[in-house]
Formats: C-alpha cells, sequence, structure tokens
C-alpha cells in the first residue's frame, strides 16, 4: 500500500467532487494508493475550512502558497477557476509537487507549453481532469476503432451542449469574464469534446470556426440592478482535419435550452459508426456495416464487463455509473501514477494539444480564415 498526502486548491464544486472521488478510490480500487487528505486552500477560509472539516483534511489555509510549499505534500490538486491553474501548477512543480490539475489546463496555448515545459523538465506527474474520458465504455469504444472492425475513421462529429444559461436572468459569473475564463463555451465545454476526440482519434491539424455571444450583458451577482458585459463565446463551431487524414465538426452551446449534459458524438467510419451521449453514459450505439443485410442497423451496448474499469465497480452487464464514478476512475489513474512516479496518460501535454486548438478556434473566429495547429 502506497500513500499519497493530498494538498487541495479550491473548496468549490470541484474540489468537492475531487474530494469526493478521494473518499471513494479505496472502497472501488483496494488500498494499492491511498490519498491522505492533508490540506485545504481557498481564498475564502470559510469554504475552506467546510470543506476539510466535511471531507476530513488535516488542515486548510487561504493561502495556496502554503500548500506548494509544504513538506508534507506529495501532491498538489488545482480545481479553481482556469486564470490561476497554470500559474499555481508550476509553483507547486518548482517546489518538488505532483500536479492534478481541473480542464481547461491554461488560459492560452502558449501559457500550456510553458507550464508543460516545467512540469517535464521537472520529472513530476502531472495529469489533467478530462473525466469524461474515464467512463469505461470511452476505453471500449477507443479498443474498438483500433481492432479496424469498423474500418478506418471518417468524420468525427462532437458536441457538447447545456442550457444552463439559457435564462437571461442567469446571473454573471466568472466563466463569462475574459479575464479569469479566457473562452466560454469553447474552453468550458467544447474542450470535453476535443479531449474524447484526441483520445479516440487523434491530433488536429487545422480548423475553421466561428463563435457567437447569444446573451450580451447578464445580471452582476453582486447587484442584480447592475448588468455585466458578457466577455466570451456562448456559442461555438468548428470544422477541422486530423493528421491522419480523417476530418470533423464540434459545436457546443451553454445556451442550448432542452439541452442539459450533451456531449457527445457521432464517429463515422468506413465499415461502420459509432454513436454516443453523456446523456445516456451507460450505453454506445454500434453500426457494423458486415452485419447480414436482413438485421443491419444501430446495437445498443450496454455498459459491461471488459469496458475499462467496469468491473472494480460491477461483475454485470448494465449495472449504471455516474459523473463521480469517472471522476473516481480518474484520481484513481492520477494517484497510481503518483505513487509508481509513471506518466499520466491525460496529462500536461493532453491538455496542451486541447488548447492549441481552442486557441487555433478564437484565432479562425477572429480571422475568418482555416487556421493551422502550430
Ligand atoms: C459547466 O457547466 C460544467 O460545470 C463544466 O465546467 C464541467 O467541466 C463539466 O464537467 C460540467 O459542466
Amino acid at each position: 500500500m502506497k500513500k499519497v498526502r493530498i494538498g487541495l486548491i479550491g473548496a468549490g464544486f470541484m474540489g468537492r467532487t475531487h474530494s469526493n472521488a478521494y473518499k471513494s478510490i479505496n472502497n472501488i480500487f483496494g488500498d494499492e494508493v491511498v490519498p491522505e487528505l492533508v490540506a485545504v486552500a481557498d481564498v475564502n477560509a470559510d469554504n475552506a475550512k467546510a470543506l476539510a472539516e466535511k471531507y476530513g483534511f488535516q488542515r486548510w489555509t487561504d493561502d495556496w502558497k502554503e500548500i506548494v510549499k509544504a513538506e508534507d505534500i506529495d501532491m498538489v490538486d488545482i480545481t479553481t477557476p482556469n486564470a490561476s491553474h497554470c500559474p499555481i501548477a508550476i509553483e507547486a512543480a518548482n517546489n518538488g509537487k505532483h500536479v492534478y490539475c481541473e480542464k481547461p489546463l491554461a488560459m492560452t496555448a502558449q501559457e500550456a507549453i510553458h507550464a508543460t515545459k516545467v512540469v517535464e523538465d521537472a520529472g513530476i506527474v502531472n495529469s489533467v481532469g478530462f473525466n469524461y474520458v474515464r467512463n469505461p465504455i470511452q476505453q471500449y469504444v477507443k479498443e474498438l476503432i483500433a481492432s479496424g472492425e469498423l474500418g478506418t475513421v471518417v468524420n468525427f462529429r462532437g458536441m457538447y451542449d447545456q442550457d444552463y444559461y439559457n435564462d437571461p436572468e442567469q446571473k454573471h459569473e466568472w466563466r463569462m469574464f475574459k479575464s479569469a475564463s479566457a473562452s466560454g463555451a469553447l474552453g468550458d465545454l467544447a474542450s470535453h469534446t476535443l479531449s474524447l476526440s484526441q483520445y479516440l482519434i487523434g491530433d488536429i491539424s487545422s480548423v475553421c470556426g466561428m463563435t457567437q455571444i447569444i446573451v450580451p450583458e447578464r445580471p452582476d451577482p453582486a447587484d442584480p440592478s447592475h448588468m455585466l458585459p458578457v466577455e466570451n463565446d456562448d456559442l461555438v463551431q468548428f470544422m477541422y482535419t486530423y493528421e491522419n487524414g480523417a476530418c470533423g465538426t464540434i459545436f457546443s452551446n451553454r445556451l442550448a435550452a432542452g439541452r442539459k449534459m450533451s456531449l457527445g458524438y457521432e464517429i463515422q467510419m468506413t465499415n461502420g459508426c459509432i454513436v454516443y451521449n453523456q446523456e445516456r453514459q451507460n450505453e454506445v450505439q454500434i453500426y457494423r456495416h458486415d452485419d447480414d443485410k436482413r438485421e443491419r442497423g444501430f446495437k445498443t451496448v450496454l455498459i459491461a464487463p471488459g469496458h475499462g474499469e467496469y468491473e472494480r465497480f460491477f461483475g454485470g452487464a448494465g449495472i449504471c455509473l455516474g459523473y463521480a464514478d469517472q471522476k473516481t476512475i480518474e484520481v484513481y489513474h492520477t494517484l497510481k501514477c503518483v505513487a509508481d512516479k509513471t506518466p499520466c496518460e491525460i496529462d500536461f501535454r493532453f491538455g496542451m494539444k486541447v488548447m492549441q486548438v481552442i486557441d487555433a478556434v478564437l484565432e479562425s473566429a477572429e480571422n475568418h480564415q482555416w487556421v493551422s495547429i502550430k
């Protein structure tokens, strides 16, 4: 059994989600690696204290610098808003800490490239929280594509729509300020679609996209009679080419009425097709052109033993996993890599590539032209 001592920075929704995963992994994966919850930092000391007491962290602080410097911490877990991801990760790496950072990795591709160089030069384990890749069904889809049974990939059509901000009265928040979030739906939502595209199909070589702000201002949470500007994309759509010759389109709208968690894709292949949506995350639709002509059609495959780490949870097919279970799998892999000092599959370099596509889409939308990934 190996211990990893955790310093968590950010006591909001993702800080709680990560903490739930720390409390769950040993029930599911046994005690190969055991997290020790050492400290929580949040700019709001009350939030840090509340989370520390709820999950059993030994101490709390309102200063993240205490975490990155602490002698009794092995891994820094960053769940703050986007603008502080890389500054904290670089400080942590400079102090010899392993780093686990929420998505998107950075504000810009340039910042992601720099942070990736720092963590790789420091020789620390580094991981990024693209948790939807960790659904065991995605491991099955990746293996099915690699098997060649469905031929080669021609086209990836991806999406990530939500209607969380569908109500114009929904107050303004940090995700709508460029200074705190950089892009809007592109970095917050489409980054997840890009993570699935990158994981399942490969690297993107060029993009052509557009963005739109649908609701240009929203009530100030501090004073609803005052309005604040929405500075980044509510809606983004882009077409692109892969380095392997395939192509794709991705769209994302954070005001898509009726869509709650509509992260999905249709992978069109020369001898079949794969369709998935996160709102039905325990099933995937498979079409095989080799099926008997009299019965060709999409087949619903339920999550089952043989799909990634599903059997760590259940022995029978169709006993559903949820969002929290994906995070538990992600946290297990991250801690296992820290304990064994082995590289993570979904690491800063993976997150950097997503940021390079994001910046290229923004540049393309600005200049109304195709942009190659540098
Ligand atoms: C946005 O509403 C959001 O919370 C994203 O920021 C998360 O990354 C996604 O997992 C759920 O939706």
